[in-house]
Order: C-alpha cells, then sequence, then structure tokens
C-alpha cells in the first residue's frame, strides 16, 4: 500500500492512526502542500481533486480519509473503529462526520488561500473565521457527548474509534491557529487519552518517525 499525504495534513494524519492502530504499514509518499504539489499534474494523476491523502491499495486508488478509513475497517476488522450497535455506530459516524465534514473543509488550506487572495481579507479576518468554525463545531461536539452511550476517555468510549481519529488532528489544527480550547474539557480528556498511544503521538506532524520521511 502507499500513502500520499502531507506531514501537516489532518486529513492525511486521520489515515495514519487508523493505519496505525490496525498495525498496518504502507509506503508514504510526501505531497508537499506549501509548495503546491497537490495541484500539479502528477498528483492530480493520482487524485484529480488535488487532495491529500490518497491510498494505493495496490489494486485502485481510495481517496477522502473517512472512505479510506471505513475501508480499512471492513477490509482489517481488527481492532475496530467503529461500535458493532448501530445506533452507536451512527453517533459515532456522527462525532466523526461533525469533525471531518463540517469543520475541517471550511479551514482548509485552499479555502484560506482564497480568502486572502480573491476575497482580499486580512490576517486577523482569516484567523477570525478559522477559529468561528472550529469554535462552533466544538462547542456543538462537546454538548453531543452529553447523549453518549459509552463510557472512557475516549470519545468512542473505551476504545479509541473514528471520532477520536478527527478530534485529534483537529484539536491540534486549533492550537496551531491559538483557538482557545478551555471550555472543551471532555474534547481535551479524548485527546489527552489518544496521545497517550503511539499509533496517535507516534504519527503526528511532530512524531520522529514521520519528520524522518517527509519535508516541511
Ligand atoms: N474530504 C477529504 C479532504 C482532504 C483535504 O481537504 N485535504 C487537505 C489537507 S488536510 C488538502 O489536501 N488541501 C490542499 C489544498 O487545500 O490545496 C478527506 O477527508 O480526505
Amino acid at each position: 500500500m502507499k500513502l500520499y499525504d502531507y506531514f501537516r495534513s489532518s486529513a492525511s494524519w486521520r489515515v495514519r492512526i487508523a493505519l496505525a492502530l490496525k498495525g498496518i504499514e504502507a509506503e508514504r509518499i510526501p505531497v508537499s502542500l506549501v509548495d503546491g504539489e497537490q495541484a500539479g499534474d502528477a498528483y492530480r494523476a493520482v487524485n484529480p481533486q488535488g487532495l491529500v491523502p490518497a491510498l494505493d491499495t495496490g489494486e485502485t486508488i481510495l481517496t477522502g480519509s473517512l472512505a479510506i478509513i471505513e475501508w480499512l475497517e471492513e477490509c482489517y476488522p481488527e481492532p475496530p473503529l467503529l461500535p458493532r450497535d448501530p445506533a452507536a455506530r451512527a453517533l459515532a459516524r456522527g462525532m466523526a462526520q461533525l469533525i471531518a465534514c463540517d469543520i475541517h473543509p471550511l479551514n482548509n488550506l485552499r479555502v484560506l488561500k482564497y480568502l486572502r487572495g480573491p476575497l482580499g481579507q486580512e490576517e486577523p479576518a482569516v484567523r477570525a473565521w478559522y477559529a468561528h468554525w472550529i469554535t462552533e463545531g466544538f462547542q456543538a461536539l462537546e454538548a453531543r457527548l452529553d447523549s453518549r452511550t459509552t463510557s472512557g476517555p475516549f470519545l468512542g468510549g473505551a476504545q479509541p474509534g473514528m471520532a477520536d481519529i478527527c478530534l485529534v488532528p483537529q484539536v491540534y489544527n486549533a492550537r496551531r491557529f491559538e483557538v482557545p480550547l478551555d471550555a472543551y474539557p471532555r474534547l481535551l480528556d479524548a485527546e489527552s487519552a489518544c496521545l497517550a498511544m503511539p499509533a496517535f503521538s507516534g504519527t503526528a506532524p511532530q512524531g520522529r518517525s514521520h519528520q524522518q520521511r517527509t519535508q516541511q
């Protein structure tokens, strides 16, 4: 397997975590977002959308981090990243999608570039935009945990799952952009529990094993 990724891409980090949790090795092919490699012909031949990650399974190329993680889950069921119970599965997917579909795309690099470029926004406005969508999403997610049926430090309960895989990179982004996080104690507890695990910390943008193979 080959994973096309960028060290600081949160969607890529999600897949790195899922691979690590399942103990799957994948060759990493760095695609430098700062150098614009995602928009070049070579990478567009891999993913015409020009976004990382993409996973070459040897048979096909998969795109979309959640779709890739669901594929991993179906092909490599242990350890499970989604609960068995249908309602708990839907709850977990809902939390993952809150982050991956309702927060993350609004703050993507191409969106920030569009705000700074064609829309002529200055840095304070861009940062306010960034913080706004994280704050709105994290408030809802923190409140959403009230209706959780599982217990344990992770969003997924006793074991980390798909929602935790989405949470940790998003909290990393929030810290990078200095978004206040004090109002989300349960999210921070889940983040701490995750980062105590090598599958999360060892695949982090600042993780040693990752930096050896990618460039800033
Ligand atoms: N829905 C996609 C989103 C992927 C995505 O937005 N990737 C970002 C990095 S986290 C990217 O490649 N951005 C490049 C750009 O904005 O030009 C997924 O979940 O994989």
